[in-house]
């Protein structure tokens, strides 16, 4: 391949250097396999084909020929809404089912079925008993947390009531769903509910269809992500200000090497504290490496690097360079944005790719199941698995490229008070006087489609110039971490009136909050500082954004960000196009309906001032400079 073509596929050093590496050795990427899917089917790009029962497959075609329904008489705009349901109820249920395992963690930790787990943040714990009522006078933490579990477990599948963390919202949004019937109920009811309306001949209007889509992916943000962030923090510690290194130069060429992919902290938690461990490291130096080294990839780096400053490999685009490295003892992987063509890979290699979730196997992954009640055994056993797999690796075909970079992390909501000295004044001040002229939260994937690492970097350098703070989770963070835009030296960077900010605080210009379920804290702070100026979250200068987003989770994230009143700007175009109504409804009418709505937009430099122009927009409505 030519180098202007891979260079088309990547702005990040590293992953160009193992980009021309994986073609020497003659083996395929994801930027391969897109290639040779070229091009992409029509209907599936604009949404209407429709596989909902075996009367079809249906297909509308987009210019206005034959046919314009499906057998059933489903039109375009019936299939388009019903294929979005589908997807946000994939991703709602991705990250609400990663909710409820950490609530059953923290419920069997604190009934003694899960041992090698303790509750590493009491303030939290109490801060959330007070919040959902939980009696805690006089009661151990063990009872508390159990009670809090429960309280959890029972939003679920709720059989009265809403979720208990819409309390946050200011009450001009909680009233607005409750008025557009849109306020979400039981978690997994919502997810069920979805699966019903949009079987044949249910839900055929695509505004009542798009209704629901908002509810349940709001079930997900207020509900299964919330829970999963706020219990993870009282489970593996609510994570402070944490300097780390990332890109896959943190490989280690005279260590172990175990990297940790996917999603859930439950077991990379267990992987981190078993690597300490006297009698491996002893095994590890005996086989010849010097020590044992973990990093993280995708979400589960970004909880370990939150809370423990863990190294980070890369992103998701990056899983399978890292194994090209050759000097990848073991990728240990649960769920969620793991490629099933690692496990092809790595034979290819020495690597073992273990897979731990009863949810997620892969056919030629070593399987070792995951249990709680024997965490840090399971953990040790997996990691000397690595250690002993050293004496496989071939130092002639290890292949390390040298980028790296030094990142400061771990902004939870609780971080960012901290920094700001214990109240949301310093951060309301400033974007009062304009030295902030608002809050921009990009998030989400890495997409063969787009150039990698391009439109976050890009969006985020621009905004940051334009005195926009910055917060970010998900793969994005880590490509801001890999181009050095999360170290308070990046305030050089920022515009004068950010950059005064982040040198009297002493924080980067953009702020890393953690994995894709942390999007929760982003939005626990806009309603915060909604709540503060008296407003609803709609009125606020704040902006989304989601420029390389592929997978079904960033639908249901960008649904209920939308959702809470602020708009997001798109960088992969949605499959929605296919019918007029529907793409209309979300990239407009949504606004006056909702508060908010979606752009879409590839080039993140013209995102960039569509986001400008929506903070200007918002802050004269406000009346500020
Ligand atoms: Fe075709 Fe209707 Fe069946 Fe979908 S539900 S496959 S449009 S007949
Ligand atoms: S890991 S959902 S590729 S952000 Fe959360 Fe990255 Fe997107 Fe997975």
């Amino acid at each position: 391949m030519d180098q202007e073509k891979r260079n088309r596929r990547s702005v990040d050093p590293a992953t160009l250097v193992m980009l021309a590496r994986a073609e020497k050795e003659g083996l395929e990427t994801a930027w391969d396999r897109h290639d040779r899917q070229e091009p992409q089917c029509g209907f599936g790009l604009l949404g209407v084909c429709c596989r909902n029962c075996n009367m079809g497959p249906c297909r509308i075609d987009p210019f206005g020929g034959e046919p314009q329904k499906g057998v059933c008489g489903a039109g375009a705009d019936t299939i388009v809404a019903r294929n979005l349901l589908r997807a946000i109820a994939a991703g709602a249920a991705a990250h609400s089912d990663h909710g409820r395992d950490i609530v059953e963690t923290l419920l069997h930790a604190a009934t003694g079925q899960a041992p090698d787990y303790q509750i590493k943040d009491r303030d939290k714990l109490m801060a959330l008993a007070a919040e959902l009522s939980i009696e805690h006078e006089g009661r151990s933490d063990q009872e508390i947390a159990a009670d809090i579990a429960a309280a959890a477990l029972e939003e679920f599948g709720m059989r009265k009531g809403t979720l208990a963390f819409l309390n946050r919202l200011p009450a001009q949004r909680r009233e607005l769903w409750s008025k557009l019937g849109i306020t979400p109920r039981g978690i997994d009811r919502e997810i069920v509910e979805v699966m019903h309306r949009t079987h044949i001949g249910v839900d055929n209007d695509h505004v009542n269809l798009i209704l629901h889509g908002l509810r349940t992916a709001l079930s997900d943000g207020w509900g299964g992500s919330m829970w999963a962030t706020e219990l993870s923090d009282v489970l593996f510690g609510t994570p402070r200000p944490v300097e780390g290194v990332s890109n896959l130069g943190v490989l280690k060429e005279d260590q172990v090497n175990i990297i940790v992919h996917g999603h859930e902290p439950t077991l990379s938690e267990m992987i981190v504290a078993a690597a300490r461990d006297p009698e491996l490291l002893e095994l590890a130096q005996a086989k010849g490496a010097r020590g044992i080294s973990i990093s993280g990839m995708c979400c589960t780096g970004n909880e370990l690097l939150m809370r423990h400053g863990v190294p980070v490999a890369g992103n998701f685009l990056q899983q399978e360079l890292a194994i090209i490295t050759g000097a990848v003892e073991a990728m240990i992987v649960d769920v969620q944005c793991i490629m099933p063509a690692l496990t092809g890979l790595a034979a290819c290699y020495h690597t073992e790719i273990i897979s731990t979730s009863p949810k997620a196997r892969f056919p030629g992954a070593k399987h070792v199941p995951f249990e709680e009640k024997s965490a840090l055994k399971i953990a040790k056993d997996i990691v000397r698995l690595a250690v002993e797999n050293y004496a496989n690796r071939n130092p002639e075909r290890v292949f390390i490229p040298e980028e790296k970079m030094k990142f400061m992390a771990g902004f939870s909501v609780e971080a960012i008070l901290s920094a700001l000295g214990g109240t949301l004044d310093p951060l309301l001040d400033a974007i009062k006087d304009g030295s902030i002229k608002g809050i921009a939260a990009i998030v989400g994937c890495n997409n063969p489609k787009v150039t990698h690492d391009y439109g976050h970097i890009t969006l985020t350098e621009e905004l940051i110039k334009k005195d926009v703070l910055v917060v970010e989770t998900g793969c994005t963070a880590i490509a801001s971490a890999k181009k050095g835009l999360l170290l308070p030296e990046a305030a050089q960077q920022a515009g004068p009136g950010l950059r005064a900010v982040c040198e009297a605080l002493k924080i980067p210009p953009v702020l890393h909050m953690g994995s894709c379920v942390d999007i929760s804290r982003i939005l626990v702070v806009a309603a915060a500082v909604a709540n503060a100026l008296g407003v609803d979250t709609s009125e606020l200068p704040l902006a989304g954004a989601a420029p390389e987003w592929m997978s079904e989770k960033a639908v249901s994230i960008g649904t209920y960000v939308i959702g809470s009143g602020i708009y997001t700007v798109l960088g992969t175009v949605p499959p929605v196009l296919g019918s007029e109504n529907v793409a209309a409804l979300l990239t407009g009418r949504a606004s006056e309906v909702i508060g908010a709505a979606f752009a879409v937009e590839s080039d993140p430099l013209k995102a960039a001032a569509l986001i400008m122009d929506h903070l200007e927009n918002k802050r004269a409505k406000l009346g500020l400079p």
